[in-house]
């Protein structure tokens, strides 16, 4: 494990011929932005880019593309001379092929960095480059690229401040910094299409999505003292009204809009007995540090873990630890 700075990232990449970008599973704005963002620029300059993801883009995030994409590591070809790992820091997130993939290309020592801004890497024989102050990956590579000679182009512009917005809910979160809103203005100098971004981005779906939502709030219970707000879904929340987990996206971040709620917290159902837990906050508490009781993590304000048990144990463990 070597923490890199942008000059020897600047170095590492300059000389390479072909490189292999890959991000998290279930990619959101930040996955997909920061990744094609990165790939595009990376072809302007005459680096062949692949990108890998687990998952297809999602529908709302369709406006973004990339030359070569992959969603199996089948198609990923031969000869890559570096690879780079975007918004995650576990292996886990990048899906069991890819991490099988991944394990062998770390045991052969190939080279292979990790741009993140999330806290507690889990891989260790990687170079780093992390700073979880910085509100997004895509702020990062913008730091990257932003120090070669050729100019960003507006395509590449758009998939970053995708990257800004999305991860920041539009300036809404508290990792909002400084740097997120100079580095915006100088993409959208650099023809960023912020229309294009917002038309889809906060496009709201159709009906189904708004009865899931229902259904879920439905199940929301507070709690005044611990200023917490709870709801789940269950499975069949999403095959009664024919929607899937993309529907229920943002859902603990809306929570925490609302007065006497500090921690927003929206729990899952994956398999039998089986649930992933969302929650967020602005600051009230370290959501990273509470994650991890239960072997999660994420950022301060953003994080989550996976529970097997019975949803009424789950959510009286969320609050009897809370309560500590
Ligand atoms: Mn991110």
């Amino acid at each position: 494990m070597n923490n890199v700075t942008i000059t020897d990232l600047k170095k590492i990449i300059s000389n390479k011929k072909k490189i292999l970008i890959i991000s998290h599973y279930n990619p959101d704005g930040d996955a997909i932005g920061s990744s094609f963002g990165l790939a595009n620029y990376c072809e302007s300059i005459g680096i062949e880019a692949h990108v890998y993801n687990r998952d297809q883009v999602p529908i709302y995030l369709n406006f973004l593309a990339t030359k070569n994409f992959h969603n199996s590591v089948k198609t990923i070809p031969d000869n890559i001379d570096l690879y780079m790992l975007l918004d995650f820091n576990d292996l886990e997130r990048s899906g069991d092929e890819m991490m099988a993939y991944l394990q062998k290309i770390l045991n052969h020592k190939k080279p292979a960095i990790i741009i993140d801004h999330h806290e507690n890497n889990k891989i260790k024989s990687a170079n780093l480059f992390i700073d979880s102050k910085a509100s997004s990956t895509g702020i990062l590579i913008y730091r990257l690229i932003s120090r070669f000679k050729k100019k960003i182009n507006s395509e590449v512009a758009t998939c970053l401040l995708t990257s800004i917005i999305t991860d920041t809910s539009s300036f809404k979160n508290s990792n909002s910094n400084i740097e997120s809103f100079a580095v915006s203005s100088t993409l959208l100098d650099l023809g960023a299409d912020l229309e294009l971004i917002n038309k889809n981005i906060f496009r709201l779906g159709g009906i189904n999505k708004l009865i899931l939502r229902n259904k879920i709030h439905s199940t929301l219970r507070h709690d005044s003292d611990l200023k917490l707000a709870i709801c789940h879904a269950t499975s069949s929340f999403y095959s009664d009204t024919n929607t899937t987990k993309e529907d229920s996206e943002g859902i603990p971040n809306g929570l925490i809009f609302y007065d006497d709620i500090e921690i927003g917290i929206f729990i899952r159902e994956i398999g039998k007995d089986s649930w992933k837990v969302s929650t967020r906050t602005n600051n009230f508490i370290d959501l990273a540090k509470f994650c991890n009781i239960f072997g999660g993590g994420g950022h301060k304000n953003a994080a989550g873990f996976s529970y097997n048990g019975k949803l009424e144990n789950l959510t009286e463990s969320i609050i009897s630890n809370l309560k500590k």
